[in-house]
């Protein structure tokens, strides 16, 4: 094929006369339009950061061993947490944010209804024609609505497996008359679950902050108004949903749906697909999958907890594995201080032993870090680490 006919095949114009390149309008497009049998050379991941040389199907029972042990992944009982057992379930808790990052919680409170209801809209809205869904295109980072794909779509040099739905969700009131329109019950479903999921998350901060000895009540004794971080939550902490729609790949092995990173605020809940596994989270330099438990939520510690817990508790490297036959759907919610608001380290955890680990931080210079360049890792929290000493740790 002359690279001229290349062009005509990858590239079209909207209205504008602009180039539209067909890689912009997401996976599920052109998985459907294409009917693709091979993975396109801008999403094929260089030999060493693939994901692996077995497909989901092949991997066995035994992925999860470390050394020559199975390993259990932490699962928290949130009924047990909020009993009279609160002290137990604390220490268990404080174990999963120090050495995992990462724990998945059972019993939680959100009706099962509530869950269904929001992965199958979210669904829908997947499986709307394109022209729908491009309505709410976008490259501006702080827009309230944001369809996309791939991790940082303009920015990424391999694309990941990925498309993906943002919504901004607090103060509710105001993202609400943002949110699409169609499927036509979508407000309705996501503004329940974007309240249910944010008052759990309140409650699990709580608890962990508890974990790590900083009480509310003394804070506010006190009276240092920057500390009172549960205030702060509740009266203006940001909150975003994001669904993520991982489509079939016929060549899963060379690509991932979505690369290793951590997450961005404090704490993020995860509601993964139980029929179809695909998250990963590293420990001791290996890549466990997590096993979906019917109507868990996956919560993943982020940078922002480990930068407020000075380093004792640590965000998870996480990645997601895409699958030759089945498409893959996950809803997170992100959660953490008001976009305008600076995250530090909190003066309790700092002290003569542990000195303060991180700068200070907020979310602007996190948007002009991530503009700047292409994201890896765990690479903008380690660029907040005040010495070179903790890089690796
Ligand atoms: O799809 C998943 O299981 C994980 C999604 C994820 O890592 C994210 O939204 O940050």
């Amino acid at each position: 094929m002359s690279p001229a006919m290349v062009m005509m095949k990858s590239e079209e114009s909207d209205e504008r006369g602009e180039i539209i390149h067909q890689f912009q309008k997401g996976v599920k497009q052109l998985v459907e339009n294409g009917g693709i049998h091979m993975v396109p050379q801008r999403y094929i991941l260089p030999a060493s950061e693939r994901p692996t040389t077995r497909t989901i199907e092949e991997q066995d029972d035994d992925s999860n061993v470390v050394g020559n042990q199975k390993l259990e992944l932490p699962i928290i009982d949130f009924s047990e947490l909020m009993g009279p057992n609160r002290f137990q379930v604390l220490q268990s808790l404080a174990h999963a944010c120090e050495h995992y990052g990462f724990f998945q919680l059972v019993n939680h409170g959100i009706s099962e209804e509530v869950t269904r209801r929001m992965k199958d809209v979210m669904g829908r809205f997947f499986n709307q024609e394109y022209e729908e869904r491009a309505k709410h295109m976008t490259s501006d980072m702080k827009a309230a609505v944001r369809y996309g794909t791939s991790f940082s779509q303009n920015k990424d040099s391999v694309l990941c497996w990925r498309d993906f739905l943002k919504l901004l969700s607090h103060p509710l009131s105001h993202y609400l008359p943002h949110w699409p329109q169609s499927p036509m019950d979508l407000r309705e479903v996501a503004a329940t679950y974007a309240e249910e999921t944010k008052n759990l998350f309140l409650s699990l901060m709580e608890a962990i902050l508890e974990s790590l000895g900083i009480k509310e009540e003394e804070e506010e004794e006190n009276n240092d108004n920057n500390n009172k971080i549960m205030k702060k939550l509740e009266e203006s902490g940001s909150q975003m949903m994001v669904a993520n729609l991982y489509p079939p790949c016929p060549e899963p092995d060379l690509t991932l749906g979505m690369p290793p990173h951590s997450d961005y605020g404090l704490l993020t809940l995860l509601l993964q697909d139980e029929e179809v596994e695909g998250l990963q989270i590293q420990f001791q330099g290996k890549w466990l999958t997590v096993k979906p438990i019917s109507n868990a939520f996956v919560v993943n510690l982020g940078d922002h907890l480990e930068i407020y817990s000075n380093g004792k508790y640590k965000s998870v490297l996480h990645r997601v594995l895409v699958n030759a036959k089945k498409s893959r759907l996950s809803v997170a919610s992100l959660h953490s201080l008001p976009f305008d608001c600076t995250v530090k380290p909190s003066p309790k955890l700092i002290n003569e032993a542990n000195p303060k680990r991180y700068k200070d931080t907020d979310f602007h210079t996190f948007l002009a870090y991530v503009s700047s360049q292409e994201p890896k890792g765990k690479d903008f929290l380690h660029s907040r680490k005040l010495t070179s000493s903790f890089i690796n740790s």
